[in-house]
């Protein structure tokens, strides 16, 4: 029993590189910054990370690179007791990105570095003994191949009648990505997107959303920044969650990813609810801001 509580992160890790400044750079300039790191990102690694925070287990597939500077993210990823057994690796150099994180704006900007870096495949999704978990979480990118480790969860699920939950992360690629979510029992859907699709609300991105898929499986959520975040069940009653203030504003980097890992926490190991997990998951966004990186959010538990 509680094996099967062991979530399986599918996605990316790469490093990025902090630059915190007081105000962003003037282009063709040569200065200082207040504060700087570097550390693991990737958004399938970040919810693996929130996730083992709040106390799941947790185990990450993606590539892993086998050059030198990709060391410290294993190093980290085995700091933190992410399994990371069933990863392919290559030789090519890991993607970074570099961030640059303006004070007086509060702005983020970020260039991402990807160099044709290598995704996991169906082939390799093949590997995963799926008997060990409870839930599998994609990111919905790399769309053909995704399809396939997806389809090859649910058919493991129907040959094997086994509780297997399956989520996505949907927040690029709208047309291209969009058959993955009627595969899926949870899909989130993130404000950038629903807004490049012209939908204002989270209640009108949720339902046109809905109105898209072919066979409206899953529940939809939708977080909607300051306003917190909007559910449709899979029986279309849709509710509003409002959000948490924050007492403080200190990092927004992960918090949609925080929101994420803990709406599969709330769902796995608390049982709550569609519309408690969708609160739990703004509590835990809203604390994530308060501080840098993600251990403080222990605090939740
Ligand atoms: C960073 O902030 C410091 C202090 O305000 C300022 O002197 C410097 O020019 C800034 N650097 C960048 C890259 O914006
Ligand atoms: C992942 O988390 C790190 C650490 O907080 C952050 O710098 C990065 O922006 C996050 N990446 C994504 C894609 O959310
Ligand atoms: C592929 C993907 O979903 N990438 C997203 C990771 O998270 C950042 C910040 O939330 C998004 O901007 C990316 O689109």
């Amino acid at each position: 029993m509680s094996l099967k509580k062991t979530v399986l992160c599918v996605g990316c890790t790469v490093i990025d590189f902090v630059t915190i400044n007081a105000s962003f750079p003037e282009e063709d300039s040569d200065r200082r910054c207040l504060d700087g790191y570097w550390q693991r990102g990737g958004n399938a690694s970040n919810v693996s990370t929130v996730l083992q925070v709040l106390g799941a287990r947790v185990e990450f597939f993606g590539m892993l690179s086998r050059a030198d500077g990709f060391r410290v993210l294993l190093e980290d990823l085995r700091k933190r007791d992410i399994g990371v057994r069933y990863c392919p690796q290559t030789d090519k150099d890991p993607p970074f990105s570099s961030v640059i994180l303006a004070q007086d704006t509060g702005s983020r900007t970020i260039v991402h570095c990807n160099k044709n870096y290598p995704y996991v495949t169906a082939e390799d999704f093949k590997r995963i003994d799926l008997s060990a978990f409870g839930w599998v979480h994609f990111e919905a990118r790399c769309p053909t191949e995704t399809i396939k480790m997806i389809q090859a969860v649910v058919d493991y699920r129907s040959k094997c009648g086994d509780e297997l939950i399956i989520s996505l992360d949907f927040e690029t690629l709208y047309e291209e990505n969009l058959n993955l979510c009627d595969l899926c029992d949870y899909v989130v859907l993130s404000k950038d997107l629903a807004l490049k699709k012209g939908w204002k609300a989270a209640q009108e991105a949720c339902l046109g959303l809905e109105r898209d898929l072919i066979q409206h499986r899953p529940a939809i959520i939708c977080p909607w920044g300051s306003d917190g975040a909007g559910c449709l069940d899979s029986n279309k009653n849709y509710r509003d969650m409002g959000a948490y203030k924050a007492n403080k504003i200190v990092d927004t980097l992960g918090a949609g990813d925080s929101f994420m890992a803990g709406f599969i926490y709330a769902t796995l190991y608390r049982l709550y609810s569609l519309s408690d997990a969708v609160d739990f998951a703004n509590q835990v966004a809203s604390h994530k801001i308060t501080n840098f990186g993600y251990d403080h959010i222990t605090e939740l538990k």
